[in-house]
């Protein structure tokens, strides 16, 4: 820390509870920001990690809307959802409340009324979309209309089809998304939050002040400040949030970007008020200088958490503004976006069914391929290998063989360290290092490689072991064997430590097998942690291999969902232009039965049918359908539809009389076309 704070109050981002938790916001979010706070504690600083739910807003309604239950029944059952996947992955909040709580909501509308009393906001009116049909007033998402653009179906603030951003007065014919009305502009009155009056203050000190950020924050932070902002508003003519506390403004609520962050403030105030001994006030964490404050966050948070709620809070006048933001980019599945509304995701709940009692797995994981700098991809492969690869092979592996060692030799009994050799004096020298290491990179928000350092460690005892060979030593010079293993139950007891912000489910499981209370950080790179003549308790396995048909199966799910969305996005083909009868006529479209049917040899495309056309004669058909049916003897003695009196055509040496008719699926594979009844063969389709 480079002032003289006395404490830190670490926020993260608020979920929103209209879904539940996925990798991504672990990853992004959640996992750093627990590694951060309990490194922090670790060293024994003062600190407050805030969370909580985020429960009002538009998504909330939608969510509440398309299951046809209260915005509050959602909110209550995610709520309790997220908040029971949070502790069950160790995310170690002191704070865990919601937006929809009483402090909460007295709270922001006290911080909205002194602005409002401070004549820190403007009364402005403009147009906005109405629904006459429900009295209501829709914001940008609860439109849809025709995109100006590419003309498919868009949301008010977005076209999915072709991408672009869009103000919901572009859209043609634009119509309420809940009820199908088309909807009219009217004039409604809102409080602004002058952004642009704060510019200059805004450049000073996050581009002249904050040059150290993230480059991807301070990049977009730039890029906000360089457009010239605008003033926004900070109430919604909306029905489920918190009332602004002015007169007059009956059917509007705080917007909820407003409201949110204040939660971390309220979430702070609930802890304090329910353990003033421990906690203090509130305003000691976020009034005062000696405090330093770090908001963690997604990348579509930074602009709310570097402008809009400093402004916010500077507009107040009482607050300390953030020392630092470290936003993450995106976390991908297997290549694709993760997206909620698509089920694309790896859920904490679904997780935790399949692999149990591993969410240091995926916590080591995720932070091994955090999107810090960049958008990143987690895939199930890469998720087998970290496990199999890093944590069962280098860090349980190392672990594994000094305790075991140790119970052969001296029956789980710390030998005495004896005189070190040149070789035993360097390895130590080395992870000594990495206490320095490890902290430069924490301080610097650079949890990859932090848990890359700490993993190091492990690698040095393996090949401390290796090298040191006991198994053999024992037999020619077992004193010496003493000091091996002494050495490598102190690195042991080290890794112990260095993982603990990282995997704490481990650490307190390798804790226990060394049978001692948590060391502390201050420890790491001693060589004195177990004390010769100490007794462990059983060793066991610090991870298990994953095997591929676990991961199969989530790949197996994975292919279900892309199936399941591809099917429910396909829109069918424009309609061709008309033909008149005369010319559908021309057509001799008949029934045929399958006589037979085989795969023509050299030819991975083409089907062999031979049919029963109702003339007596067997008539030969090709088709190009063979990669739909691995087994084309099962289509004997179904009914297809075939054109009689296609031009014959020759295909691979055989003369093809007539044309089969396929339905092109979504997914253009190909179904030949069958009858519902027994129908003759020969019978025409008209
Ligand atoms: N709920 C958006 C999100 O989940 C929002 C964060 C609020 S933080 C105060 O991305
Ligand atoms: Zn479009």
């Amino acid at each position: 820390m480079g002032k003289n704070f006395k404490r830190t109050t670490v926020t993260s981002a608020l979920p929103y509870a209209n879904g539940g938790v996925h990798i991504g916001h672990l990853a992004g979010v959640y996992v750093p920001a627990d590694i951060y706070v309990r490194y922090l504690r670790l060293k024994g600083e003062e600190v407050m990690f805030i969370g909580g739910s985020d429960e009002h807003g538009v998504p909330v309604t939608q969510r509440a809307r398309k299951e046809g239950i209260t915005p509050q029944q959602v909110v209550d059952r995610y709520h309790k959802m997220i908040k029971d996947s949070f502790e069950e992955f160790g995310i170690s909040f002191d704070v865990y409340s919601r937006t929809t709580s009483k402090t909460h909501h007295q709270f922001a509308s006290d911080f909205f009324r002194k602005l409002y009393d401070d004549g820190k906001l403007i009364e402005k009116t403009t147009k906005q979309f109405y629904d006459e049909q429900t009295g209501t007033f829709k914001t940008d998402r609860d439109i849809v209309g025709e995109c100006p653009h590419c003309h498919a179906e868009a949301n008010g603030d977005q076209c999915e089809k072709c991408g672009r951003d869009l103000d919901p007065t572009e859209l043609i014919n634009p119509r309420s998304k809940e009820s199908g009305a088309k909807l009219i502009l009217k004039d409604t009155t809102n409080w602004f939050l002058p952004l642009n009056e704060y510019e200059g203050w805004l450049k000073e000190w996050i581009l002249e002040g904050h040059k150290e950020w993230r480059s991807n924050v301070y990049g977009q932070c730039k890029s906000w400040l360089d457009m010239e902002l605008q003033p926004r508003a900070m109430t919604r003519d909306l029905d489920w949030g918190i009332p602004v506390p002015v007169e007059g403004a009956d059917g509007k609520v705080l917007y909820v970007w407003f409201d949110a962050p204040i939660g971390y403030i309220s979430n702070t105030k609930e802890l304090c008020e329910s353990n003033p001994e421990r906690w203090g006030t509130w305003q000691q964490w976020w009034q005062q200088e000696d405090t330093r404050l770090v908001h963690f966050i997604g990348k579509d948070n930074i602009v709310f958490h570097c402008i809009i709620f400093p402004v916010m809070m500077k507009a107040h006048g009482d607050y300390i503004m953030p020392d630092n933001v470290p936003a993450n980019e995106f976390l991908n599945l297997e290549g694709d976006k993760i997206s909620t509304s698509r089920n694309w995701a790896v859920w904490l709940h679904e997780y935790l069914v399949d692999f149990p009692g591993k969410q240091d797995v995926l916590r080591y994981a995720l932070t091994a391929s955090a999107p810090e700098t960049k958008d990143n991809d987690f895939t199930w492969a890469e998720f087998q290998a970290r496990n199999n690869n890093e944590l069962v092979a280098i860090y349980g592996n190392f672990v594994n063989r000094a305790l075991q060692l140790t119970q052969k030799y001296y029956d789980g009994v710390v030998p005495a360290c004896g005189e070190l050799t040149d070789y035993d004096k360097e390895t130590i020298a080395e992870f000594k290092d990495v206490k320095a290491k490890v902290e430069s990179l924490l301080d610097n928000f650079r949890f990859r490689d932090a848990q890359k350092e700490a993993m190091n460690l492990a690698r040095i005892g393996n090949k401390y072991l290796a090298d040191s060979e006991p198994w053999k030593v024992i037999k020619t010079d077992p004193e010496r064997v003493k000091t091996i293993i002494n050495i490598s139950l102190q690195l042991t007891a080290n890794l112990a430590i260095a993982f603990e912000p990282f995997l704490p489910f481990s650490s307190k499981k390798l804790y226990a097998m060394l049978n001692v209370e948590p060391l502390g950080w201050e420890n790491l790179g001693s060589t004195e942690l177990l004390p010769a003549g100490h007794q462990l308790a059983k060793p066991e396995l610090l991870f298990e291999k994953i095997e591929d048909e676990a991961i199969q199966k989530q790949m197996d799910r994975l292919a279900r969902i892309k199936k399941e969305n591809e099917a429910a996005s396909y829109q069918a083909a424009p309609v061709k232009p008309n033909v008149s009868f005369e010319t559908f006529e021309k057509l001799d479209i008949r029934v045929g039965l399958i006589k037979d049917c085989q795969k023509v040899k050299k030819s991975k495309k083409l089907l062999q049918f031979t049919i029963d056309d109702g003339t007596g004669t067997e008539r030969t058909i090709l088709s190009g359908i063979a990669a739909f049916y691995e087994d084309p003897s099962a289509l004997i003695g179904k009914r297809i539809l075939f054109v009689a009196n296609f031009e014959p055509r020759q295909m691979m040496g055989i003369e093809s009389q007539g044309m089969i008719l396929s339905a092109v699926d979504f997914d253009e594979s190909l179904s030949v076309v069958t009858t519902t009844k027994d129908v003759k063969p020969g019978s025409q389709v008209g």
